[in-house]
């Protein structure tokens, strides 16, 4: 316990190097001398000032990010809350720590709402919401399924899929997936940019992985997931379908639910799930089949063995402000608004893919079905590096994204643009339709600037910095862009 005496000492450090205090309260009071009852205006305004500087990034901009969303006040609510304080490593009614109790009914109904949400009974399928996000959830999978250097495929991520995947280049193995354990991407037909699923079963014939992901980051229509099941079938595979992008879609009955042919599904609950950053792993339970020569029940095990890994294999102490905004957001995400609000994501990025492809524009597979549109921008001789600078600048934020055949990661030939975030604002078709033409004056000034000053991306840079003309005419657009995003409320804080 600290003397009265060094909290004053700390105390009074404190107050001469930050001056965190108001006059008086440090120098009496034991309990407030180290500022726990202090809000940060008060303690931390450097801090609070950044917070407001993204707050206000995120009000005057057009937030593309496909994988992003704006969640709501509630789940905002659950993350600055006491349960911050507390550890409650290992599992409901199996702790490690005494004062559980409350953790365990807040663990408890997240499972139940999120088992609920997409339909599962809980005789066939269990749930794990410890993830701290889609990556620890993913390697969580691949440690409790698999032997170190066992094989998997997943789609490969210039291709659109996760770096979680299995990702790896020529020279280096990028993904911890691609260096515990061995893995071989499939990938999409270059010509008409949809997963080549002949291509995926032959090389799973001879590649005989032990698991195969379906799920992506950047591919703008369904998956036919029977079809995965049975090359997964032929080859004695797992199927793990992550759902990250879609679950959202998923949980609305939007979007085809991968759930009838996986063994185990994860997902993120940040992204059209509108939840806080997260993750969830579901899989299968009871029994899986009848061994054909004793005729005893064979049980899945993927339970013991996927707790096991996530904890303690592999994450410590649950993030419990986390799981209560889980909770409420799969609350939120089983009612009617919910759904409706999936319906016009995907009506609003069809009208962002329509109004892209009438002014023009390549998007890859010709349309999208889903959340998000991939433009490939090197038929018009742009590229995604350039294009986000200047859209950065305007106040438009997406990301830049590989194409089929694209042989430069670090230079893609498109950009990713997505309708969660901005629909959780209220836009609408037309507002979407405004979208495209602001993006669009975006690329315009991206090649002009391209055609002022050649191919040096150092050139692009300065002239976008300090050419009078382009500073001029950054500055108009950025004008109006931030005035149409203005116009329109921001769920949250
Ligand atoms: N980083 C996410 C995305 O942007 O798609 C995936 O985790």
């Amino acid at each position: 316990m600290m003397s009265r005496l060094l909290y004053r000492v700390a105390a009074r450090q404190l107050s001469t190097a930050t001056k965190p205090f108001p006059a008086g309260v440090a120098e009496s009071s034991p309990a407030s001398a180290w500022g726990g009852n202090l809000k940060l205006k008060d303690t931390d305004p450097e801090v609070l000032d950044i917070i407001a500087e993204e707050k206000d990034r995120q009000l005057r901009g057009l937030e593309l990010v496909a994988s992003e969303n704006f969640t709501s006040s509630s789940v905002m609510d659950c993350l600055g809350t006491c349960l911050t304080n507390k550890y409650s490593e290992g599992y409901p009614f199996r702790r490690y720590y005494g004062g559980t109790q409350v953790i365990d009914k807040l663990e408890t109904l997240c499972q139940e709402r999120a088992l609920d949400l997409f339909d599962l009974d809980p005789e066939k399928w269990g749930v794990n919401v410890q993830p701290y996000s889609g990556s620890p959830a993913n390697f969580a999978v691949y440690t409790g399924l698999l032997k170190p250097h066992d094989r998997v495929m997943g789609l490969d991520l210039p291709h659109g899929g996760h770096l979680t995947h299995g990702f790896m280049t020529p020279n280096k193995r990028v993904s911890a997936t691609s260096i515990y354990f061995e893995s071989m991407p499939y990938r999409l037909n270059e010509e008409t940019g949809l997963i080549d699923y002949e291509k995926l079963g032959e090389s799973a014939r001879m590649f005989r992985p032990k698991l195969i992901i379906a799920g992506y980051s950047a591919y703008p229509r369904k998956l036919d997931y029977s079809r995965f099941r049975n090359i997964c079938d032929e080859v004695n595979s797992y199927l793990l379908s992550d759902m990250a992008h879609i679950a959202g879609l998923v949980a609305a009955k939007k979007f085809p639910s991968p759930f009838e042919h996986s063994d185990v599904v994860t997902t993120t609950t940040h992204k059209t799930l509108r939840g806080p950053r997260s993750g969830i792993i579901f899989y299968r339970v009871g029994k899986k089949g009848v061994h054909p020569k004793t005729g005893k029940d064979i049980m899945y095990d993927f339970k013991s063995r996927i707790d096991e890994a996530l904890f303690p294999g592999l994450q410590g102490g649950p993030h419990n402000p986390q799981i209560a905004g889980v909770a409420t957001a799969l609350k939120q995400a089983n009612s009617p608004m919910f759904r409706e609000y999936q319906e016009q994501v995907l009506k609003n990025c069809n009208a962002l893919a329509n109004r892209l492809m009438d002014k023009g524009y390549t998007l890859i597979t010709g349309g999208t079905e889903n959340h998000l549109v991939l433009v490939d921008l090197r038929p018009m001789g742009g590229d995604g590096t350039r294009t986000t600078l200047v859209l950065d600048e305007v106040s438009i934020t997406l990301n830049k994204n590989t194409c089929p055949g694209d042989t430069n990661a670090f230079n893609p030939g498109g950009v990713r643009i997505g309708a969660p975030a901005m629909t959780s604002r209220g836009f609408t078709e037309a507002d979407f339709v405004k979208c495209a033409d602001l993006v669009d004056e975006g690329v315009q000034l991206a090649l002009e600037i391209s055609g002022k000053v050649g191919k040096k991306l150092k050139d692009f840079k300065e002239c976008l910095a300090n050419d009078p003309e382009i500073v001029g005419k950054i500055k108009d657009l950025r004008n109006r862009v931030e005035s149409f995003a203005r116009q329109f409320p921001m769920p949250g804080y």
